[in-house]
């Protein structure tokens, strides 16, 4: 049976995410199996998703967007077979079908479930973004995104345009490893947590993790610029692919609103800020995001109907400055 997102449920109905299967590496060593090269690696991503969002966002930081081509799904799942009735990311039949997603010119492929099964004729998981593709071996290196920011991160530092910047250097390792750890738990996972649970008592605790978590950073943001010092680590990135899809769909949608994103100073602020950085806005596509969410659940938005609010203005002035940089 194809599988997704809605069916990773628990016998008490909470939420349980299952794990990547592809972990190969792209590495800077020119004899490995996945070498990294100019122009071989694709990366398709759905603008929609969190997790695709972040390894979008390592490649314009890093400065691969012309290394590392990508191309983005359509926002709404769709039937991905004749034959059953899973649904999942379709690309859309024409470049002027669905603004910012493209068909896919690479494989010609309909939809990523026919990507995973070029793959691999076995394949029996999700069918999710971000995949990493190889142009050259015709498969997918990897489809795990905390793996692929690592590779972008490093591996391609020959080829990067900025390759000085590092995202998780040596001396902090350790301290952004802590910091994913309860991130993920509390507010990138968490909020799927609130979202997909189907009972009370999984819900409650989802949401009382979320706000405790969320009263941390709020905490940490108030005394220094970052997550993790003064200066911008993958822990933020992380944190931010969330933050940035808050108030606009998981407030509502996931429910999510003890309170609201905005109403955390410094929290609001450092978002505006991460937004700015450039090449970081144009990875968000908010109306792939709302249309995504609000258009693939049924059971727990069954008419998809799309909330016209709130329509934060990311680009406004922050106040971080007040940081040292
Ligand atoms: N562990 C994966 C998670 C990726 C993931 O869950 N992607 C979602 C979109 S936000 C997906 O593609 N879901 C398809 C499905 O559930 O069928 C990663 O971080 O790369």
């Amino acid at each position: 049976m194809a599988r997704s997102a809605l069916d990773e449920m628990s016998a008490t109905g909470a939420f349980i995410r299952t794990a990547s299967t592809f972990r190969n590496s792209i590495s800077r060593d020119p004899n490995s199996p996945f070498p990294a090269e100019s122009g071989r690696y694709h990366l398709y991503v759905s603008y929609a998703c969190p997790w695709a969002s972040r390894c979008l966002a390592y490649l314009k930081i890093k400065g691969l967007s012309k290394a590392i081509t990508f191309t983005s799904v359509k926002p709404i799942w769709g039937r991905t077979k004749d034959t059953d009735d899973h649904m999942g990311w379709v690309f859309p039949v024409s470049d002027t079908e669905e603004r910012g997603a493209e068909p896919d010119y690479l494989n010609g492929v309909k939809n990523i479930r026919e990507l995973y099964d070029l793959a691999s004729a076995n394949y029996s998981g999700k069918y999710t973004v971000p995949v990493l593709w190889d142009k050259k071996m015709k498969t997918i290196v990897n489809n795990e995104s905390e793996e692929i920011i690592r590779m972008f991160n490093t591996e391609f530092n020959d080829i990067a345009e900025h390759a000085e910047v590092d995202l998780y250097p040596l001396h902090l390792q350790s301290q952004i490893n802590e910091v994913n750890d309860w991130v993920y738990d509390g507010i990138n996972n968490g909020v799927y947590k609130c979202g997909f649970a189907k009972k009370q008592a999984p819900y409650d605790e989802a949401v009382t993790k979320l706000y405790e978590a969320l009263d941390k950073c709020e905490g940490i943001l108030s005394k220094q610029r970052y997550l993790c010092g003064e200066t911008l680590t993958e822990a933020d990135i992380r944190l931010f692919v969330t933050l940035i899809r808050f108030d606009e769909v998981y407030a509502v949608h996931f429910k999510c609103n003890k309170k609201l994103l905005r109403e955390y100073p410094n929290i609001f602020n450092y978002t505006k800020e991460i937004f700015q950085i450039p090449g970081v806005g144009s990875t968000v596509n908010m109306e792939h995001i709302k249309k995504h969410y609000y258009g693939s659940h049924p059971s727990i938005n069954p008419f998809g109907i799309i909330p016209h609010g709130p329509n934060l203005d990311y680009s406004s002035p922050h106040d971080r400055n007040r940081f040292s940089k």
